[in-house]
């Protein structure tokens, strides 16, 4: 196979002595449930191919379509592979190279005079383009700690969810994934497991082939929704509704476990008397879905009451992006616990695993670096506003310097027009470290080449599925590219950082990321490591909840003066509520993009071919718009173009911008996000991303078919 030249093969002493050398175990490190275990074949010191590790169960060999080709991410000819610096004016995307050291004694001497005036001034942002605890925050939290920089909430994905699942259960926990397959009734809802959640789709298959039912409840028919036996296609923003009437539906027709509720969880009564204000028939106008298919999926699910047999929800992220998403994601995982579904290890819900992982996070962050400062925090989810603002007594000091890693902001944070502008700021000084010149990168004042999961060491928890896994490099840095934590060891030697714990080195964090509690000779022999973990962890109640009981009322919301029960809370933007907007626009991943990683391997994005809005076909002909179609979506935050797709994917009145292409390689410089907002969400303070009203305007019809 032939290779950039420049690409020089690593010296046998470069690599860790105790690599095999033909092939060396990994784990996937994008942001993905799945958590693959990796097998990269090296040969003369290059990657030559990346498969699925055979021997760990849950990746069982197999490899999603993305990273099956990360021989081809990895050795891209636009692998950022030497320190550069901005020439051209800001988000001109014009550098030139420069050495590392005058980078880092440049950024050290800006950083510094920042911080003589406010330290909160700077700001780190960053999220999980890599998903490994070392090379996200571990010795990057040291130097922000140290030099007490403001705080960042890292909102953007989970928030909503998590905090629901966290006062109603006590945690990101749930069911072990495996046991899935031995369910008798599995609701998939707000997910699309065929396209972003593989290795799951492979248990509820197992489960489907024994007899299983199917039932998809999302407002898009997705790949997923069509291989299931039933498809609920609600508006978006109305699970809690849904949720609801499902438990009146359960209390009227008494399939209800009396003992469990009794014995295991708290607030029974009021939710009760909650949910029988939630007739089928109420939630089906809200739901805008048949009655009959809400009665019908409420009898399913009493039915495995009845007939003591185990019903699983797996619940994704996609039903949390709407304002009233923490409340939906409580309302849900209320719901096994009213059939006692928890009694059977292949029962209950997961939403994420990741609260099962004993990760010491003091020691891998280092809190005490602060030295008792308490630097305000801002949230990535309204990045654009907050680089805009000036200096306040409630905001503080107005943003001078930003720190991006592991995340690529300006294509997906919401109301990118704002978050554009707040990058195009002359006197904002951005640090960008990237494999890639993303839309993010064009805005540095400096681009540092970061290495791949290929070149660095890391340790990973999963958050679907329950095995730890570390990673091994199997190459060397290519070019001049460094791993996170180098970069942030020596910029903290450039400020003049001296704490001992800047010179920790990888192995070392990655020992530290579970001390004891995981066995690090075992992620060391066998690249991963099961936790040991009950198999029905909630059968006899033990929430990690403040009672110990799965908490319908919650006292910490009520405490807040929230409500302590779960109820639907509208939408910011309804349907239906606005003629010059009328239509609801969700925008779920694209299955071979990973969030707005690999849209620049060509291969991939030859798949998706171009940004696509797919529309029902009422929608459609009431625009005169056809397949094929060049429309605008717009809404009063901004409009973008790209490809109508008349499909049977979308229902009347949702339209789905497929996410989330680089703004620069999609149709006019934008993307979907120049249309979201910058709202936040019922708990958690997360995005809204699904909570968003737009109208599509025909702007060139579609070519005439040719003549065959
Ligand atoms: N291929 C691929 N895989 C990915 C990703 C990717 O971009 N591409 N992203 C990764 C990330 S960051 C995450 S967080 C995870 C999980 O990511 P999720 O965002 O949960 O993604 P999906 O599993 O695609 O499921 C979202 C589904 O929710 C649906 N949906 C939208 N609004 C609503 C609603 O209001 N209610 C309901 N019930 N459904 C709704 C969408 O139509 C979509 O089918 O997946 C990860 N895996
Ligand atoms: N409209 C809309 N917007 C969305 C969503 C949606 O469904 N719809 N989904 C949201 C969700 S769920 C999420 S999680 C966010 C995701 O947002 P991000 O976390 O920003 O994810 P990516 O877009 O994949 O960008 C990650 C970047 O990190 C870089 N990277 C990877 N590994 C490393 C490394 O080791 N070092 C360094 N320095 N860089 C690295 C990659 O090259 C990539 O450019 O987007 C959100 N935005
Ligand atoms: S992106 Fe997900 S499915 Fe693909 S290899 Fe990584 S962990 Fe596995
Ligand atoms: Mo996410």
């Amino acid at each position: 196979m032939s290779l950039p030249t420049r690409i020089v093969p690593a010296p046998a002493s470069a690599l860790p002595s105790d690599l095999s050398p033909a092939q060396v175990r990994g784990a996937c490190p994008h942001d993905c449930p799945d958590t693959c275990s990796l097998l990269t074949t090296v040969e003369n010191g290059v990657a030559i191919k990346v498969q699925g590790n055979p021997e760990h169960p849950h990746t069982g060999g197999v490899l999603c379509n993305k990273v099956s080709r990360y021989t081809e991410r990895t050795y891209h000819p636009e692998r950022l592979l030497q320190p550069l610096k901005r020439v051209g004016p800001k988000g001109s995307g014009q550098f030139e190279p420069v050495s590392w050291e005058a980078a880092l004694s440049d950024i050290a001497s800006r950083l510094t005079a920042i911080a003589a005036r406010d330290p909160e001034a700077i700001v780190p942002y960053s999220y999980a383009g890599t998903m490994g605890q070392v090379q996200g925050e571990s010795m990057a939290a040291r130097f922000f700690n140290r030099l007490g920089a403001s705080l960042l909430d890292r909102t953007i994905c989970a928030t909503a969810g998590g905090e629901g699942f966290t006062q109603t259960l006590g945690g990101k926990v749930g069911m072990k994934v495996e046991f899935f397959a031995e369910s008798r009734l599995i609701i998939i809802w707000g997910s699309n497991p065929i396209g972003s959640n593989l290795h799951f789709w492979r248990y509820a298959q197992q489960a489907k082939r024994d007899g299983a039912r199917m039932v998809c409840i999302d407002p898009r028919k997705s790949e997923t929704a069509e291989k299931c036996h039933e498809h609920i296609a609600l508006l978006p923003g109305t699970d809690a509704a849904l949720a609801l009437a499902l438990m009146h539906e359960l209390i009227s027709h008494d399939w209800l476990d009396h003992d469990y509720l009794a014995r295991h969880t708290l607030g029974w009564p009021a939710l009760k008397e909650r949910a029988l204000q939630w007739p089928p028939e109420r939630a089906a106008a809200v739901c805008r879905v048949p009655v009959e298919q809400i009665k019908a999926l409420a009898r399913d699910y009493g039915q495995c009451f009845v007939n003591r047999q185990p019903a699983a929800i797996r619940l994704n992220y996609g039903m949390q992006r709407v304002r009233g998403g923490g409340n939906a994601a409580r309302a849900v995982a209320c719901l096994p616990a009213l059939i006692g579904a928890w009694r059977h290890r292949a029962g209950g819900v997961l939403l994420s695993s990741s609260g099962q992982f004993p990760v010491d996070k003091a020691a891998l962050q280092r809190p005490e670096l602060l030295a008792g400062r308490r630097p305000r925090t801002i949230n990535m989810s309204t990045i654009g506003d907050d680089l805009l603002r000036e200096s306040s007594p409630q905001f503080g000091p107005k943003i001078e310097a930003l720190i991006v890693y592991n995340s690529n902001p300006v294509a997906v944070a919401p109301e990118s027009g704002k978050v554009v502008q707040g990058f195009a700021r002359e006197d904002l000084f951005t640090v960008v470290l990237e494999h890639f010149q993303t839309d993010t990168a064009d805005h540095a004042d400096y681009l540092l080449p970061a290495t791949t999961q290929l070149e660095h060491w890391d340790v990973h928890s999963a958050y679907g599925h329950t095995d730890a896994l570390l990673n091994r490099p199997a190459i060397a840095p290519l070019g001049q590219a460094k791993p996170n934590t180098q970069i942030f060891r020596e910029l903290a030697v450039h400020m003049g950082f001296t704490d001992s714990c800047f010179s920790d080195t990888d192995e070392t964090l990655c020992r530290a990321v579970y001390g004891d509690k995981v066995d690090f000779q075992e992620l060391l022999d066998q690249g991963f490591a099961t936790l040991k973990l009950p198999d029905a962890p909630f059968a006899e109640g033990n929430f990690p909840t403040p009672s110990g009981r799965c908490e319908f009322f919650s006292a910490r919301l009520a405490a807040q003066g929230l409500d302590g029960l779960p109820d639907h809370v509208p939408n910011h933007e309804t349907p239906g509520s606005s003629a010059e907007f009328p239509l609801a626009m969700i925008s779920p991943p694209a299955r071979n993009f990973l969030n707005s990683s690999f849209v620049n391997v060509k291969s991939l994005r030859d798949i998706e071919g171009e940004p696509l809005l797919e529309m029902h076909e009422q929608d459609a002909a009431a625009r005169g718009i056809h397949s094929g179609s060049i429309v605008k979506v717009f809404n009063q935050r901004g409009e973008y173009r790209v490809k109508a797709e008349v499909s049977r994917r979308a229902r009347p009145g949702v339209v789905n911008g497929m996410g989330i292409w680089w703004r620069k390689l999609g149709l006019d410089g934008t993307n979907v996000n120049q249309l979201t907002s910058q709202h936040l969400t019922d708990l958690g303070r997360g995005p809204v991303f699904y909570d968003c009203l737009v109208e599509v305007q025909l702007l060139a019809a579609a070519p005439e078919p040719q003549a065959m």
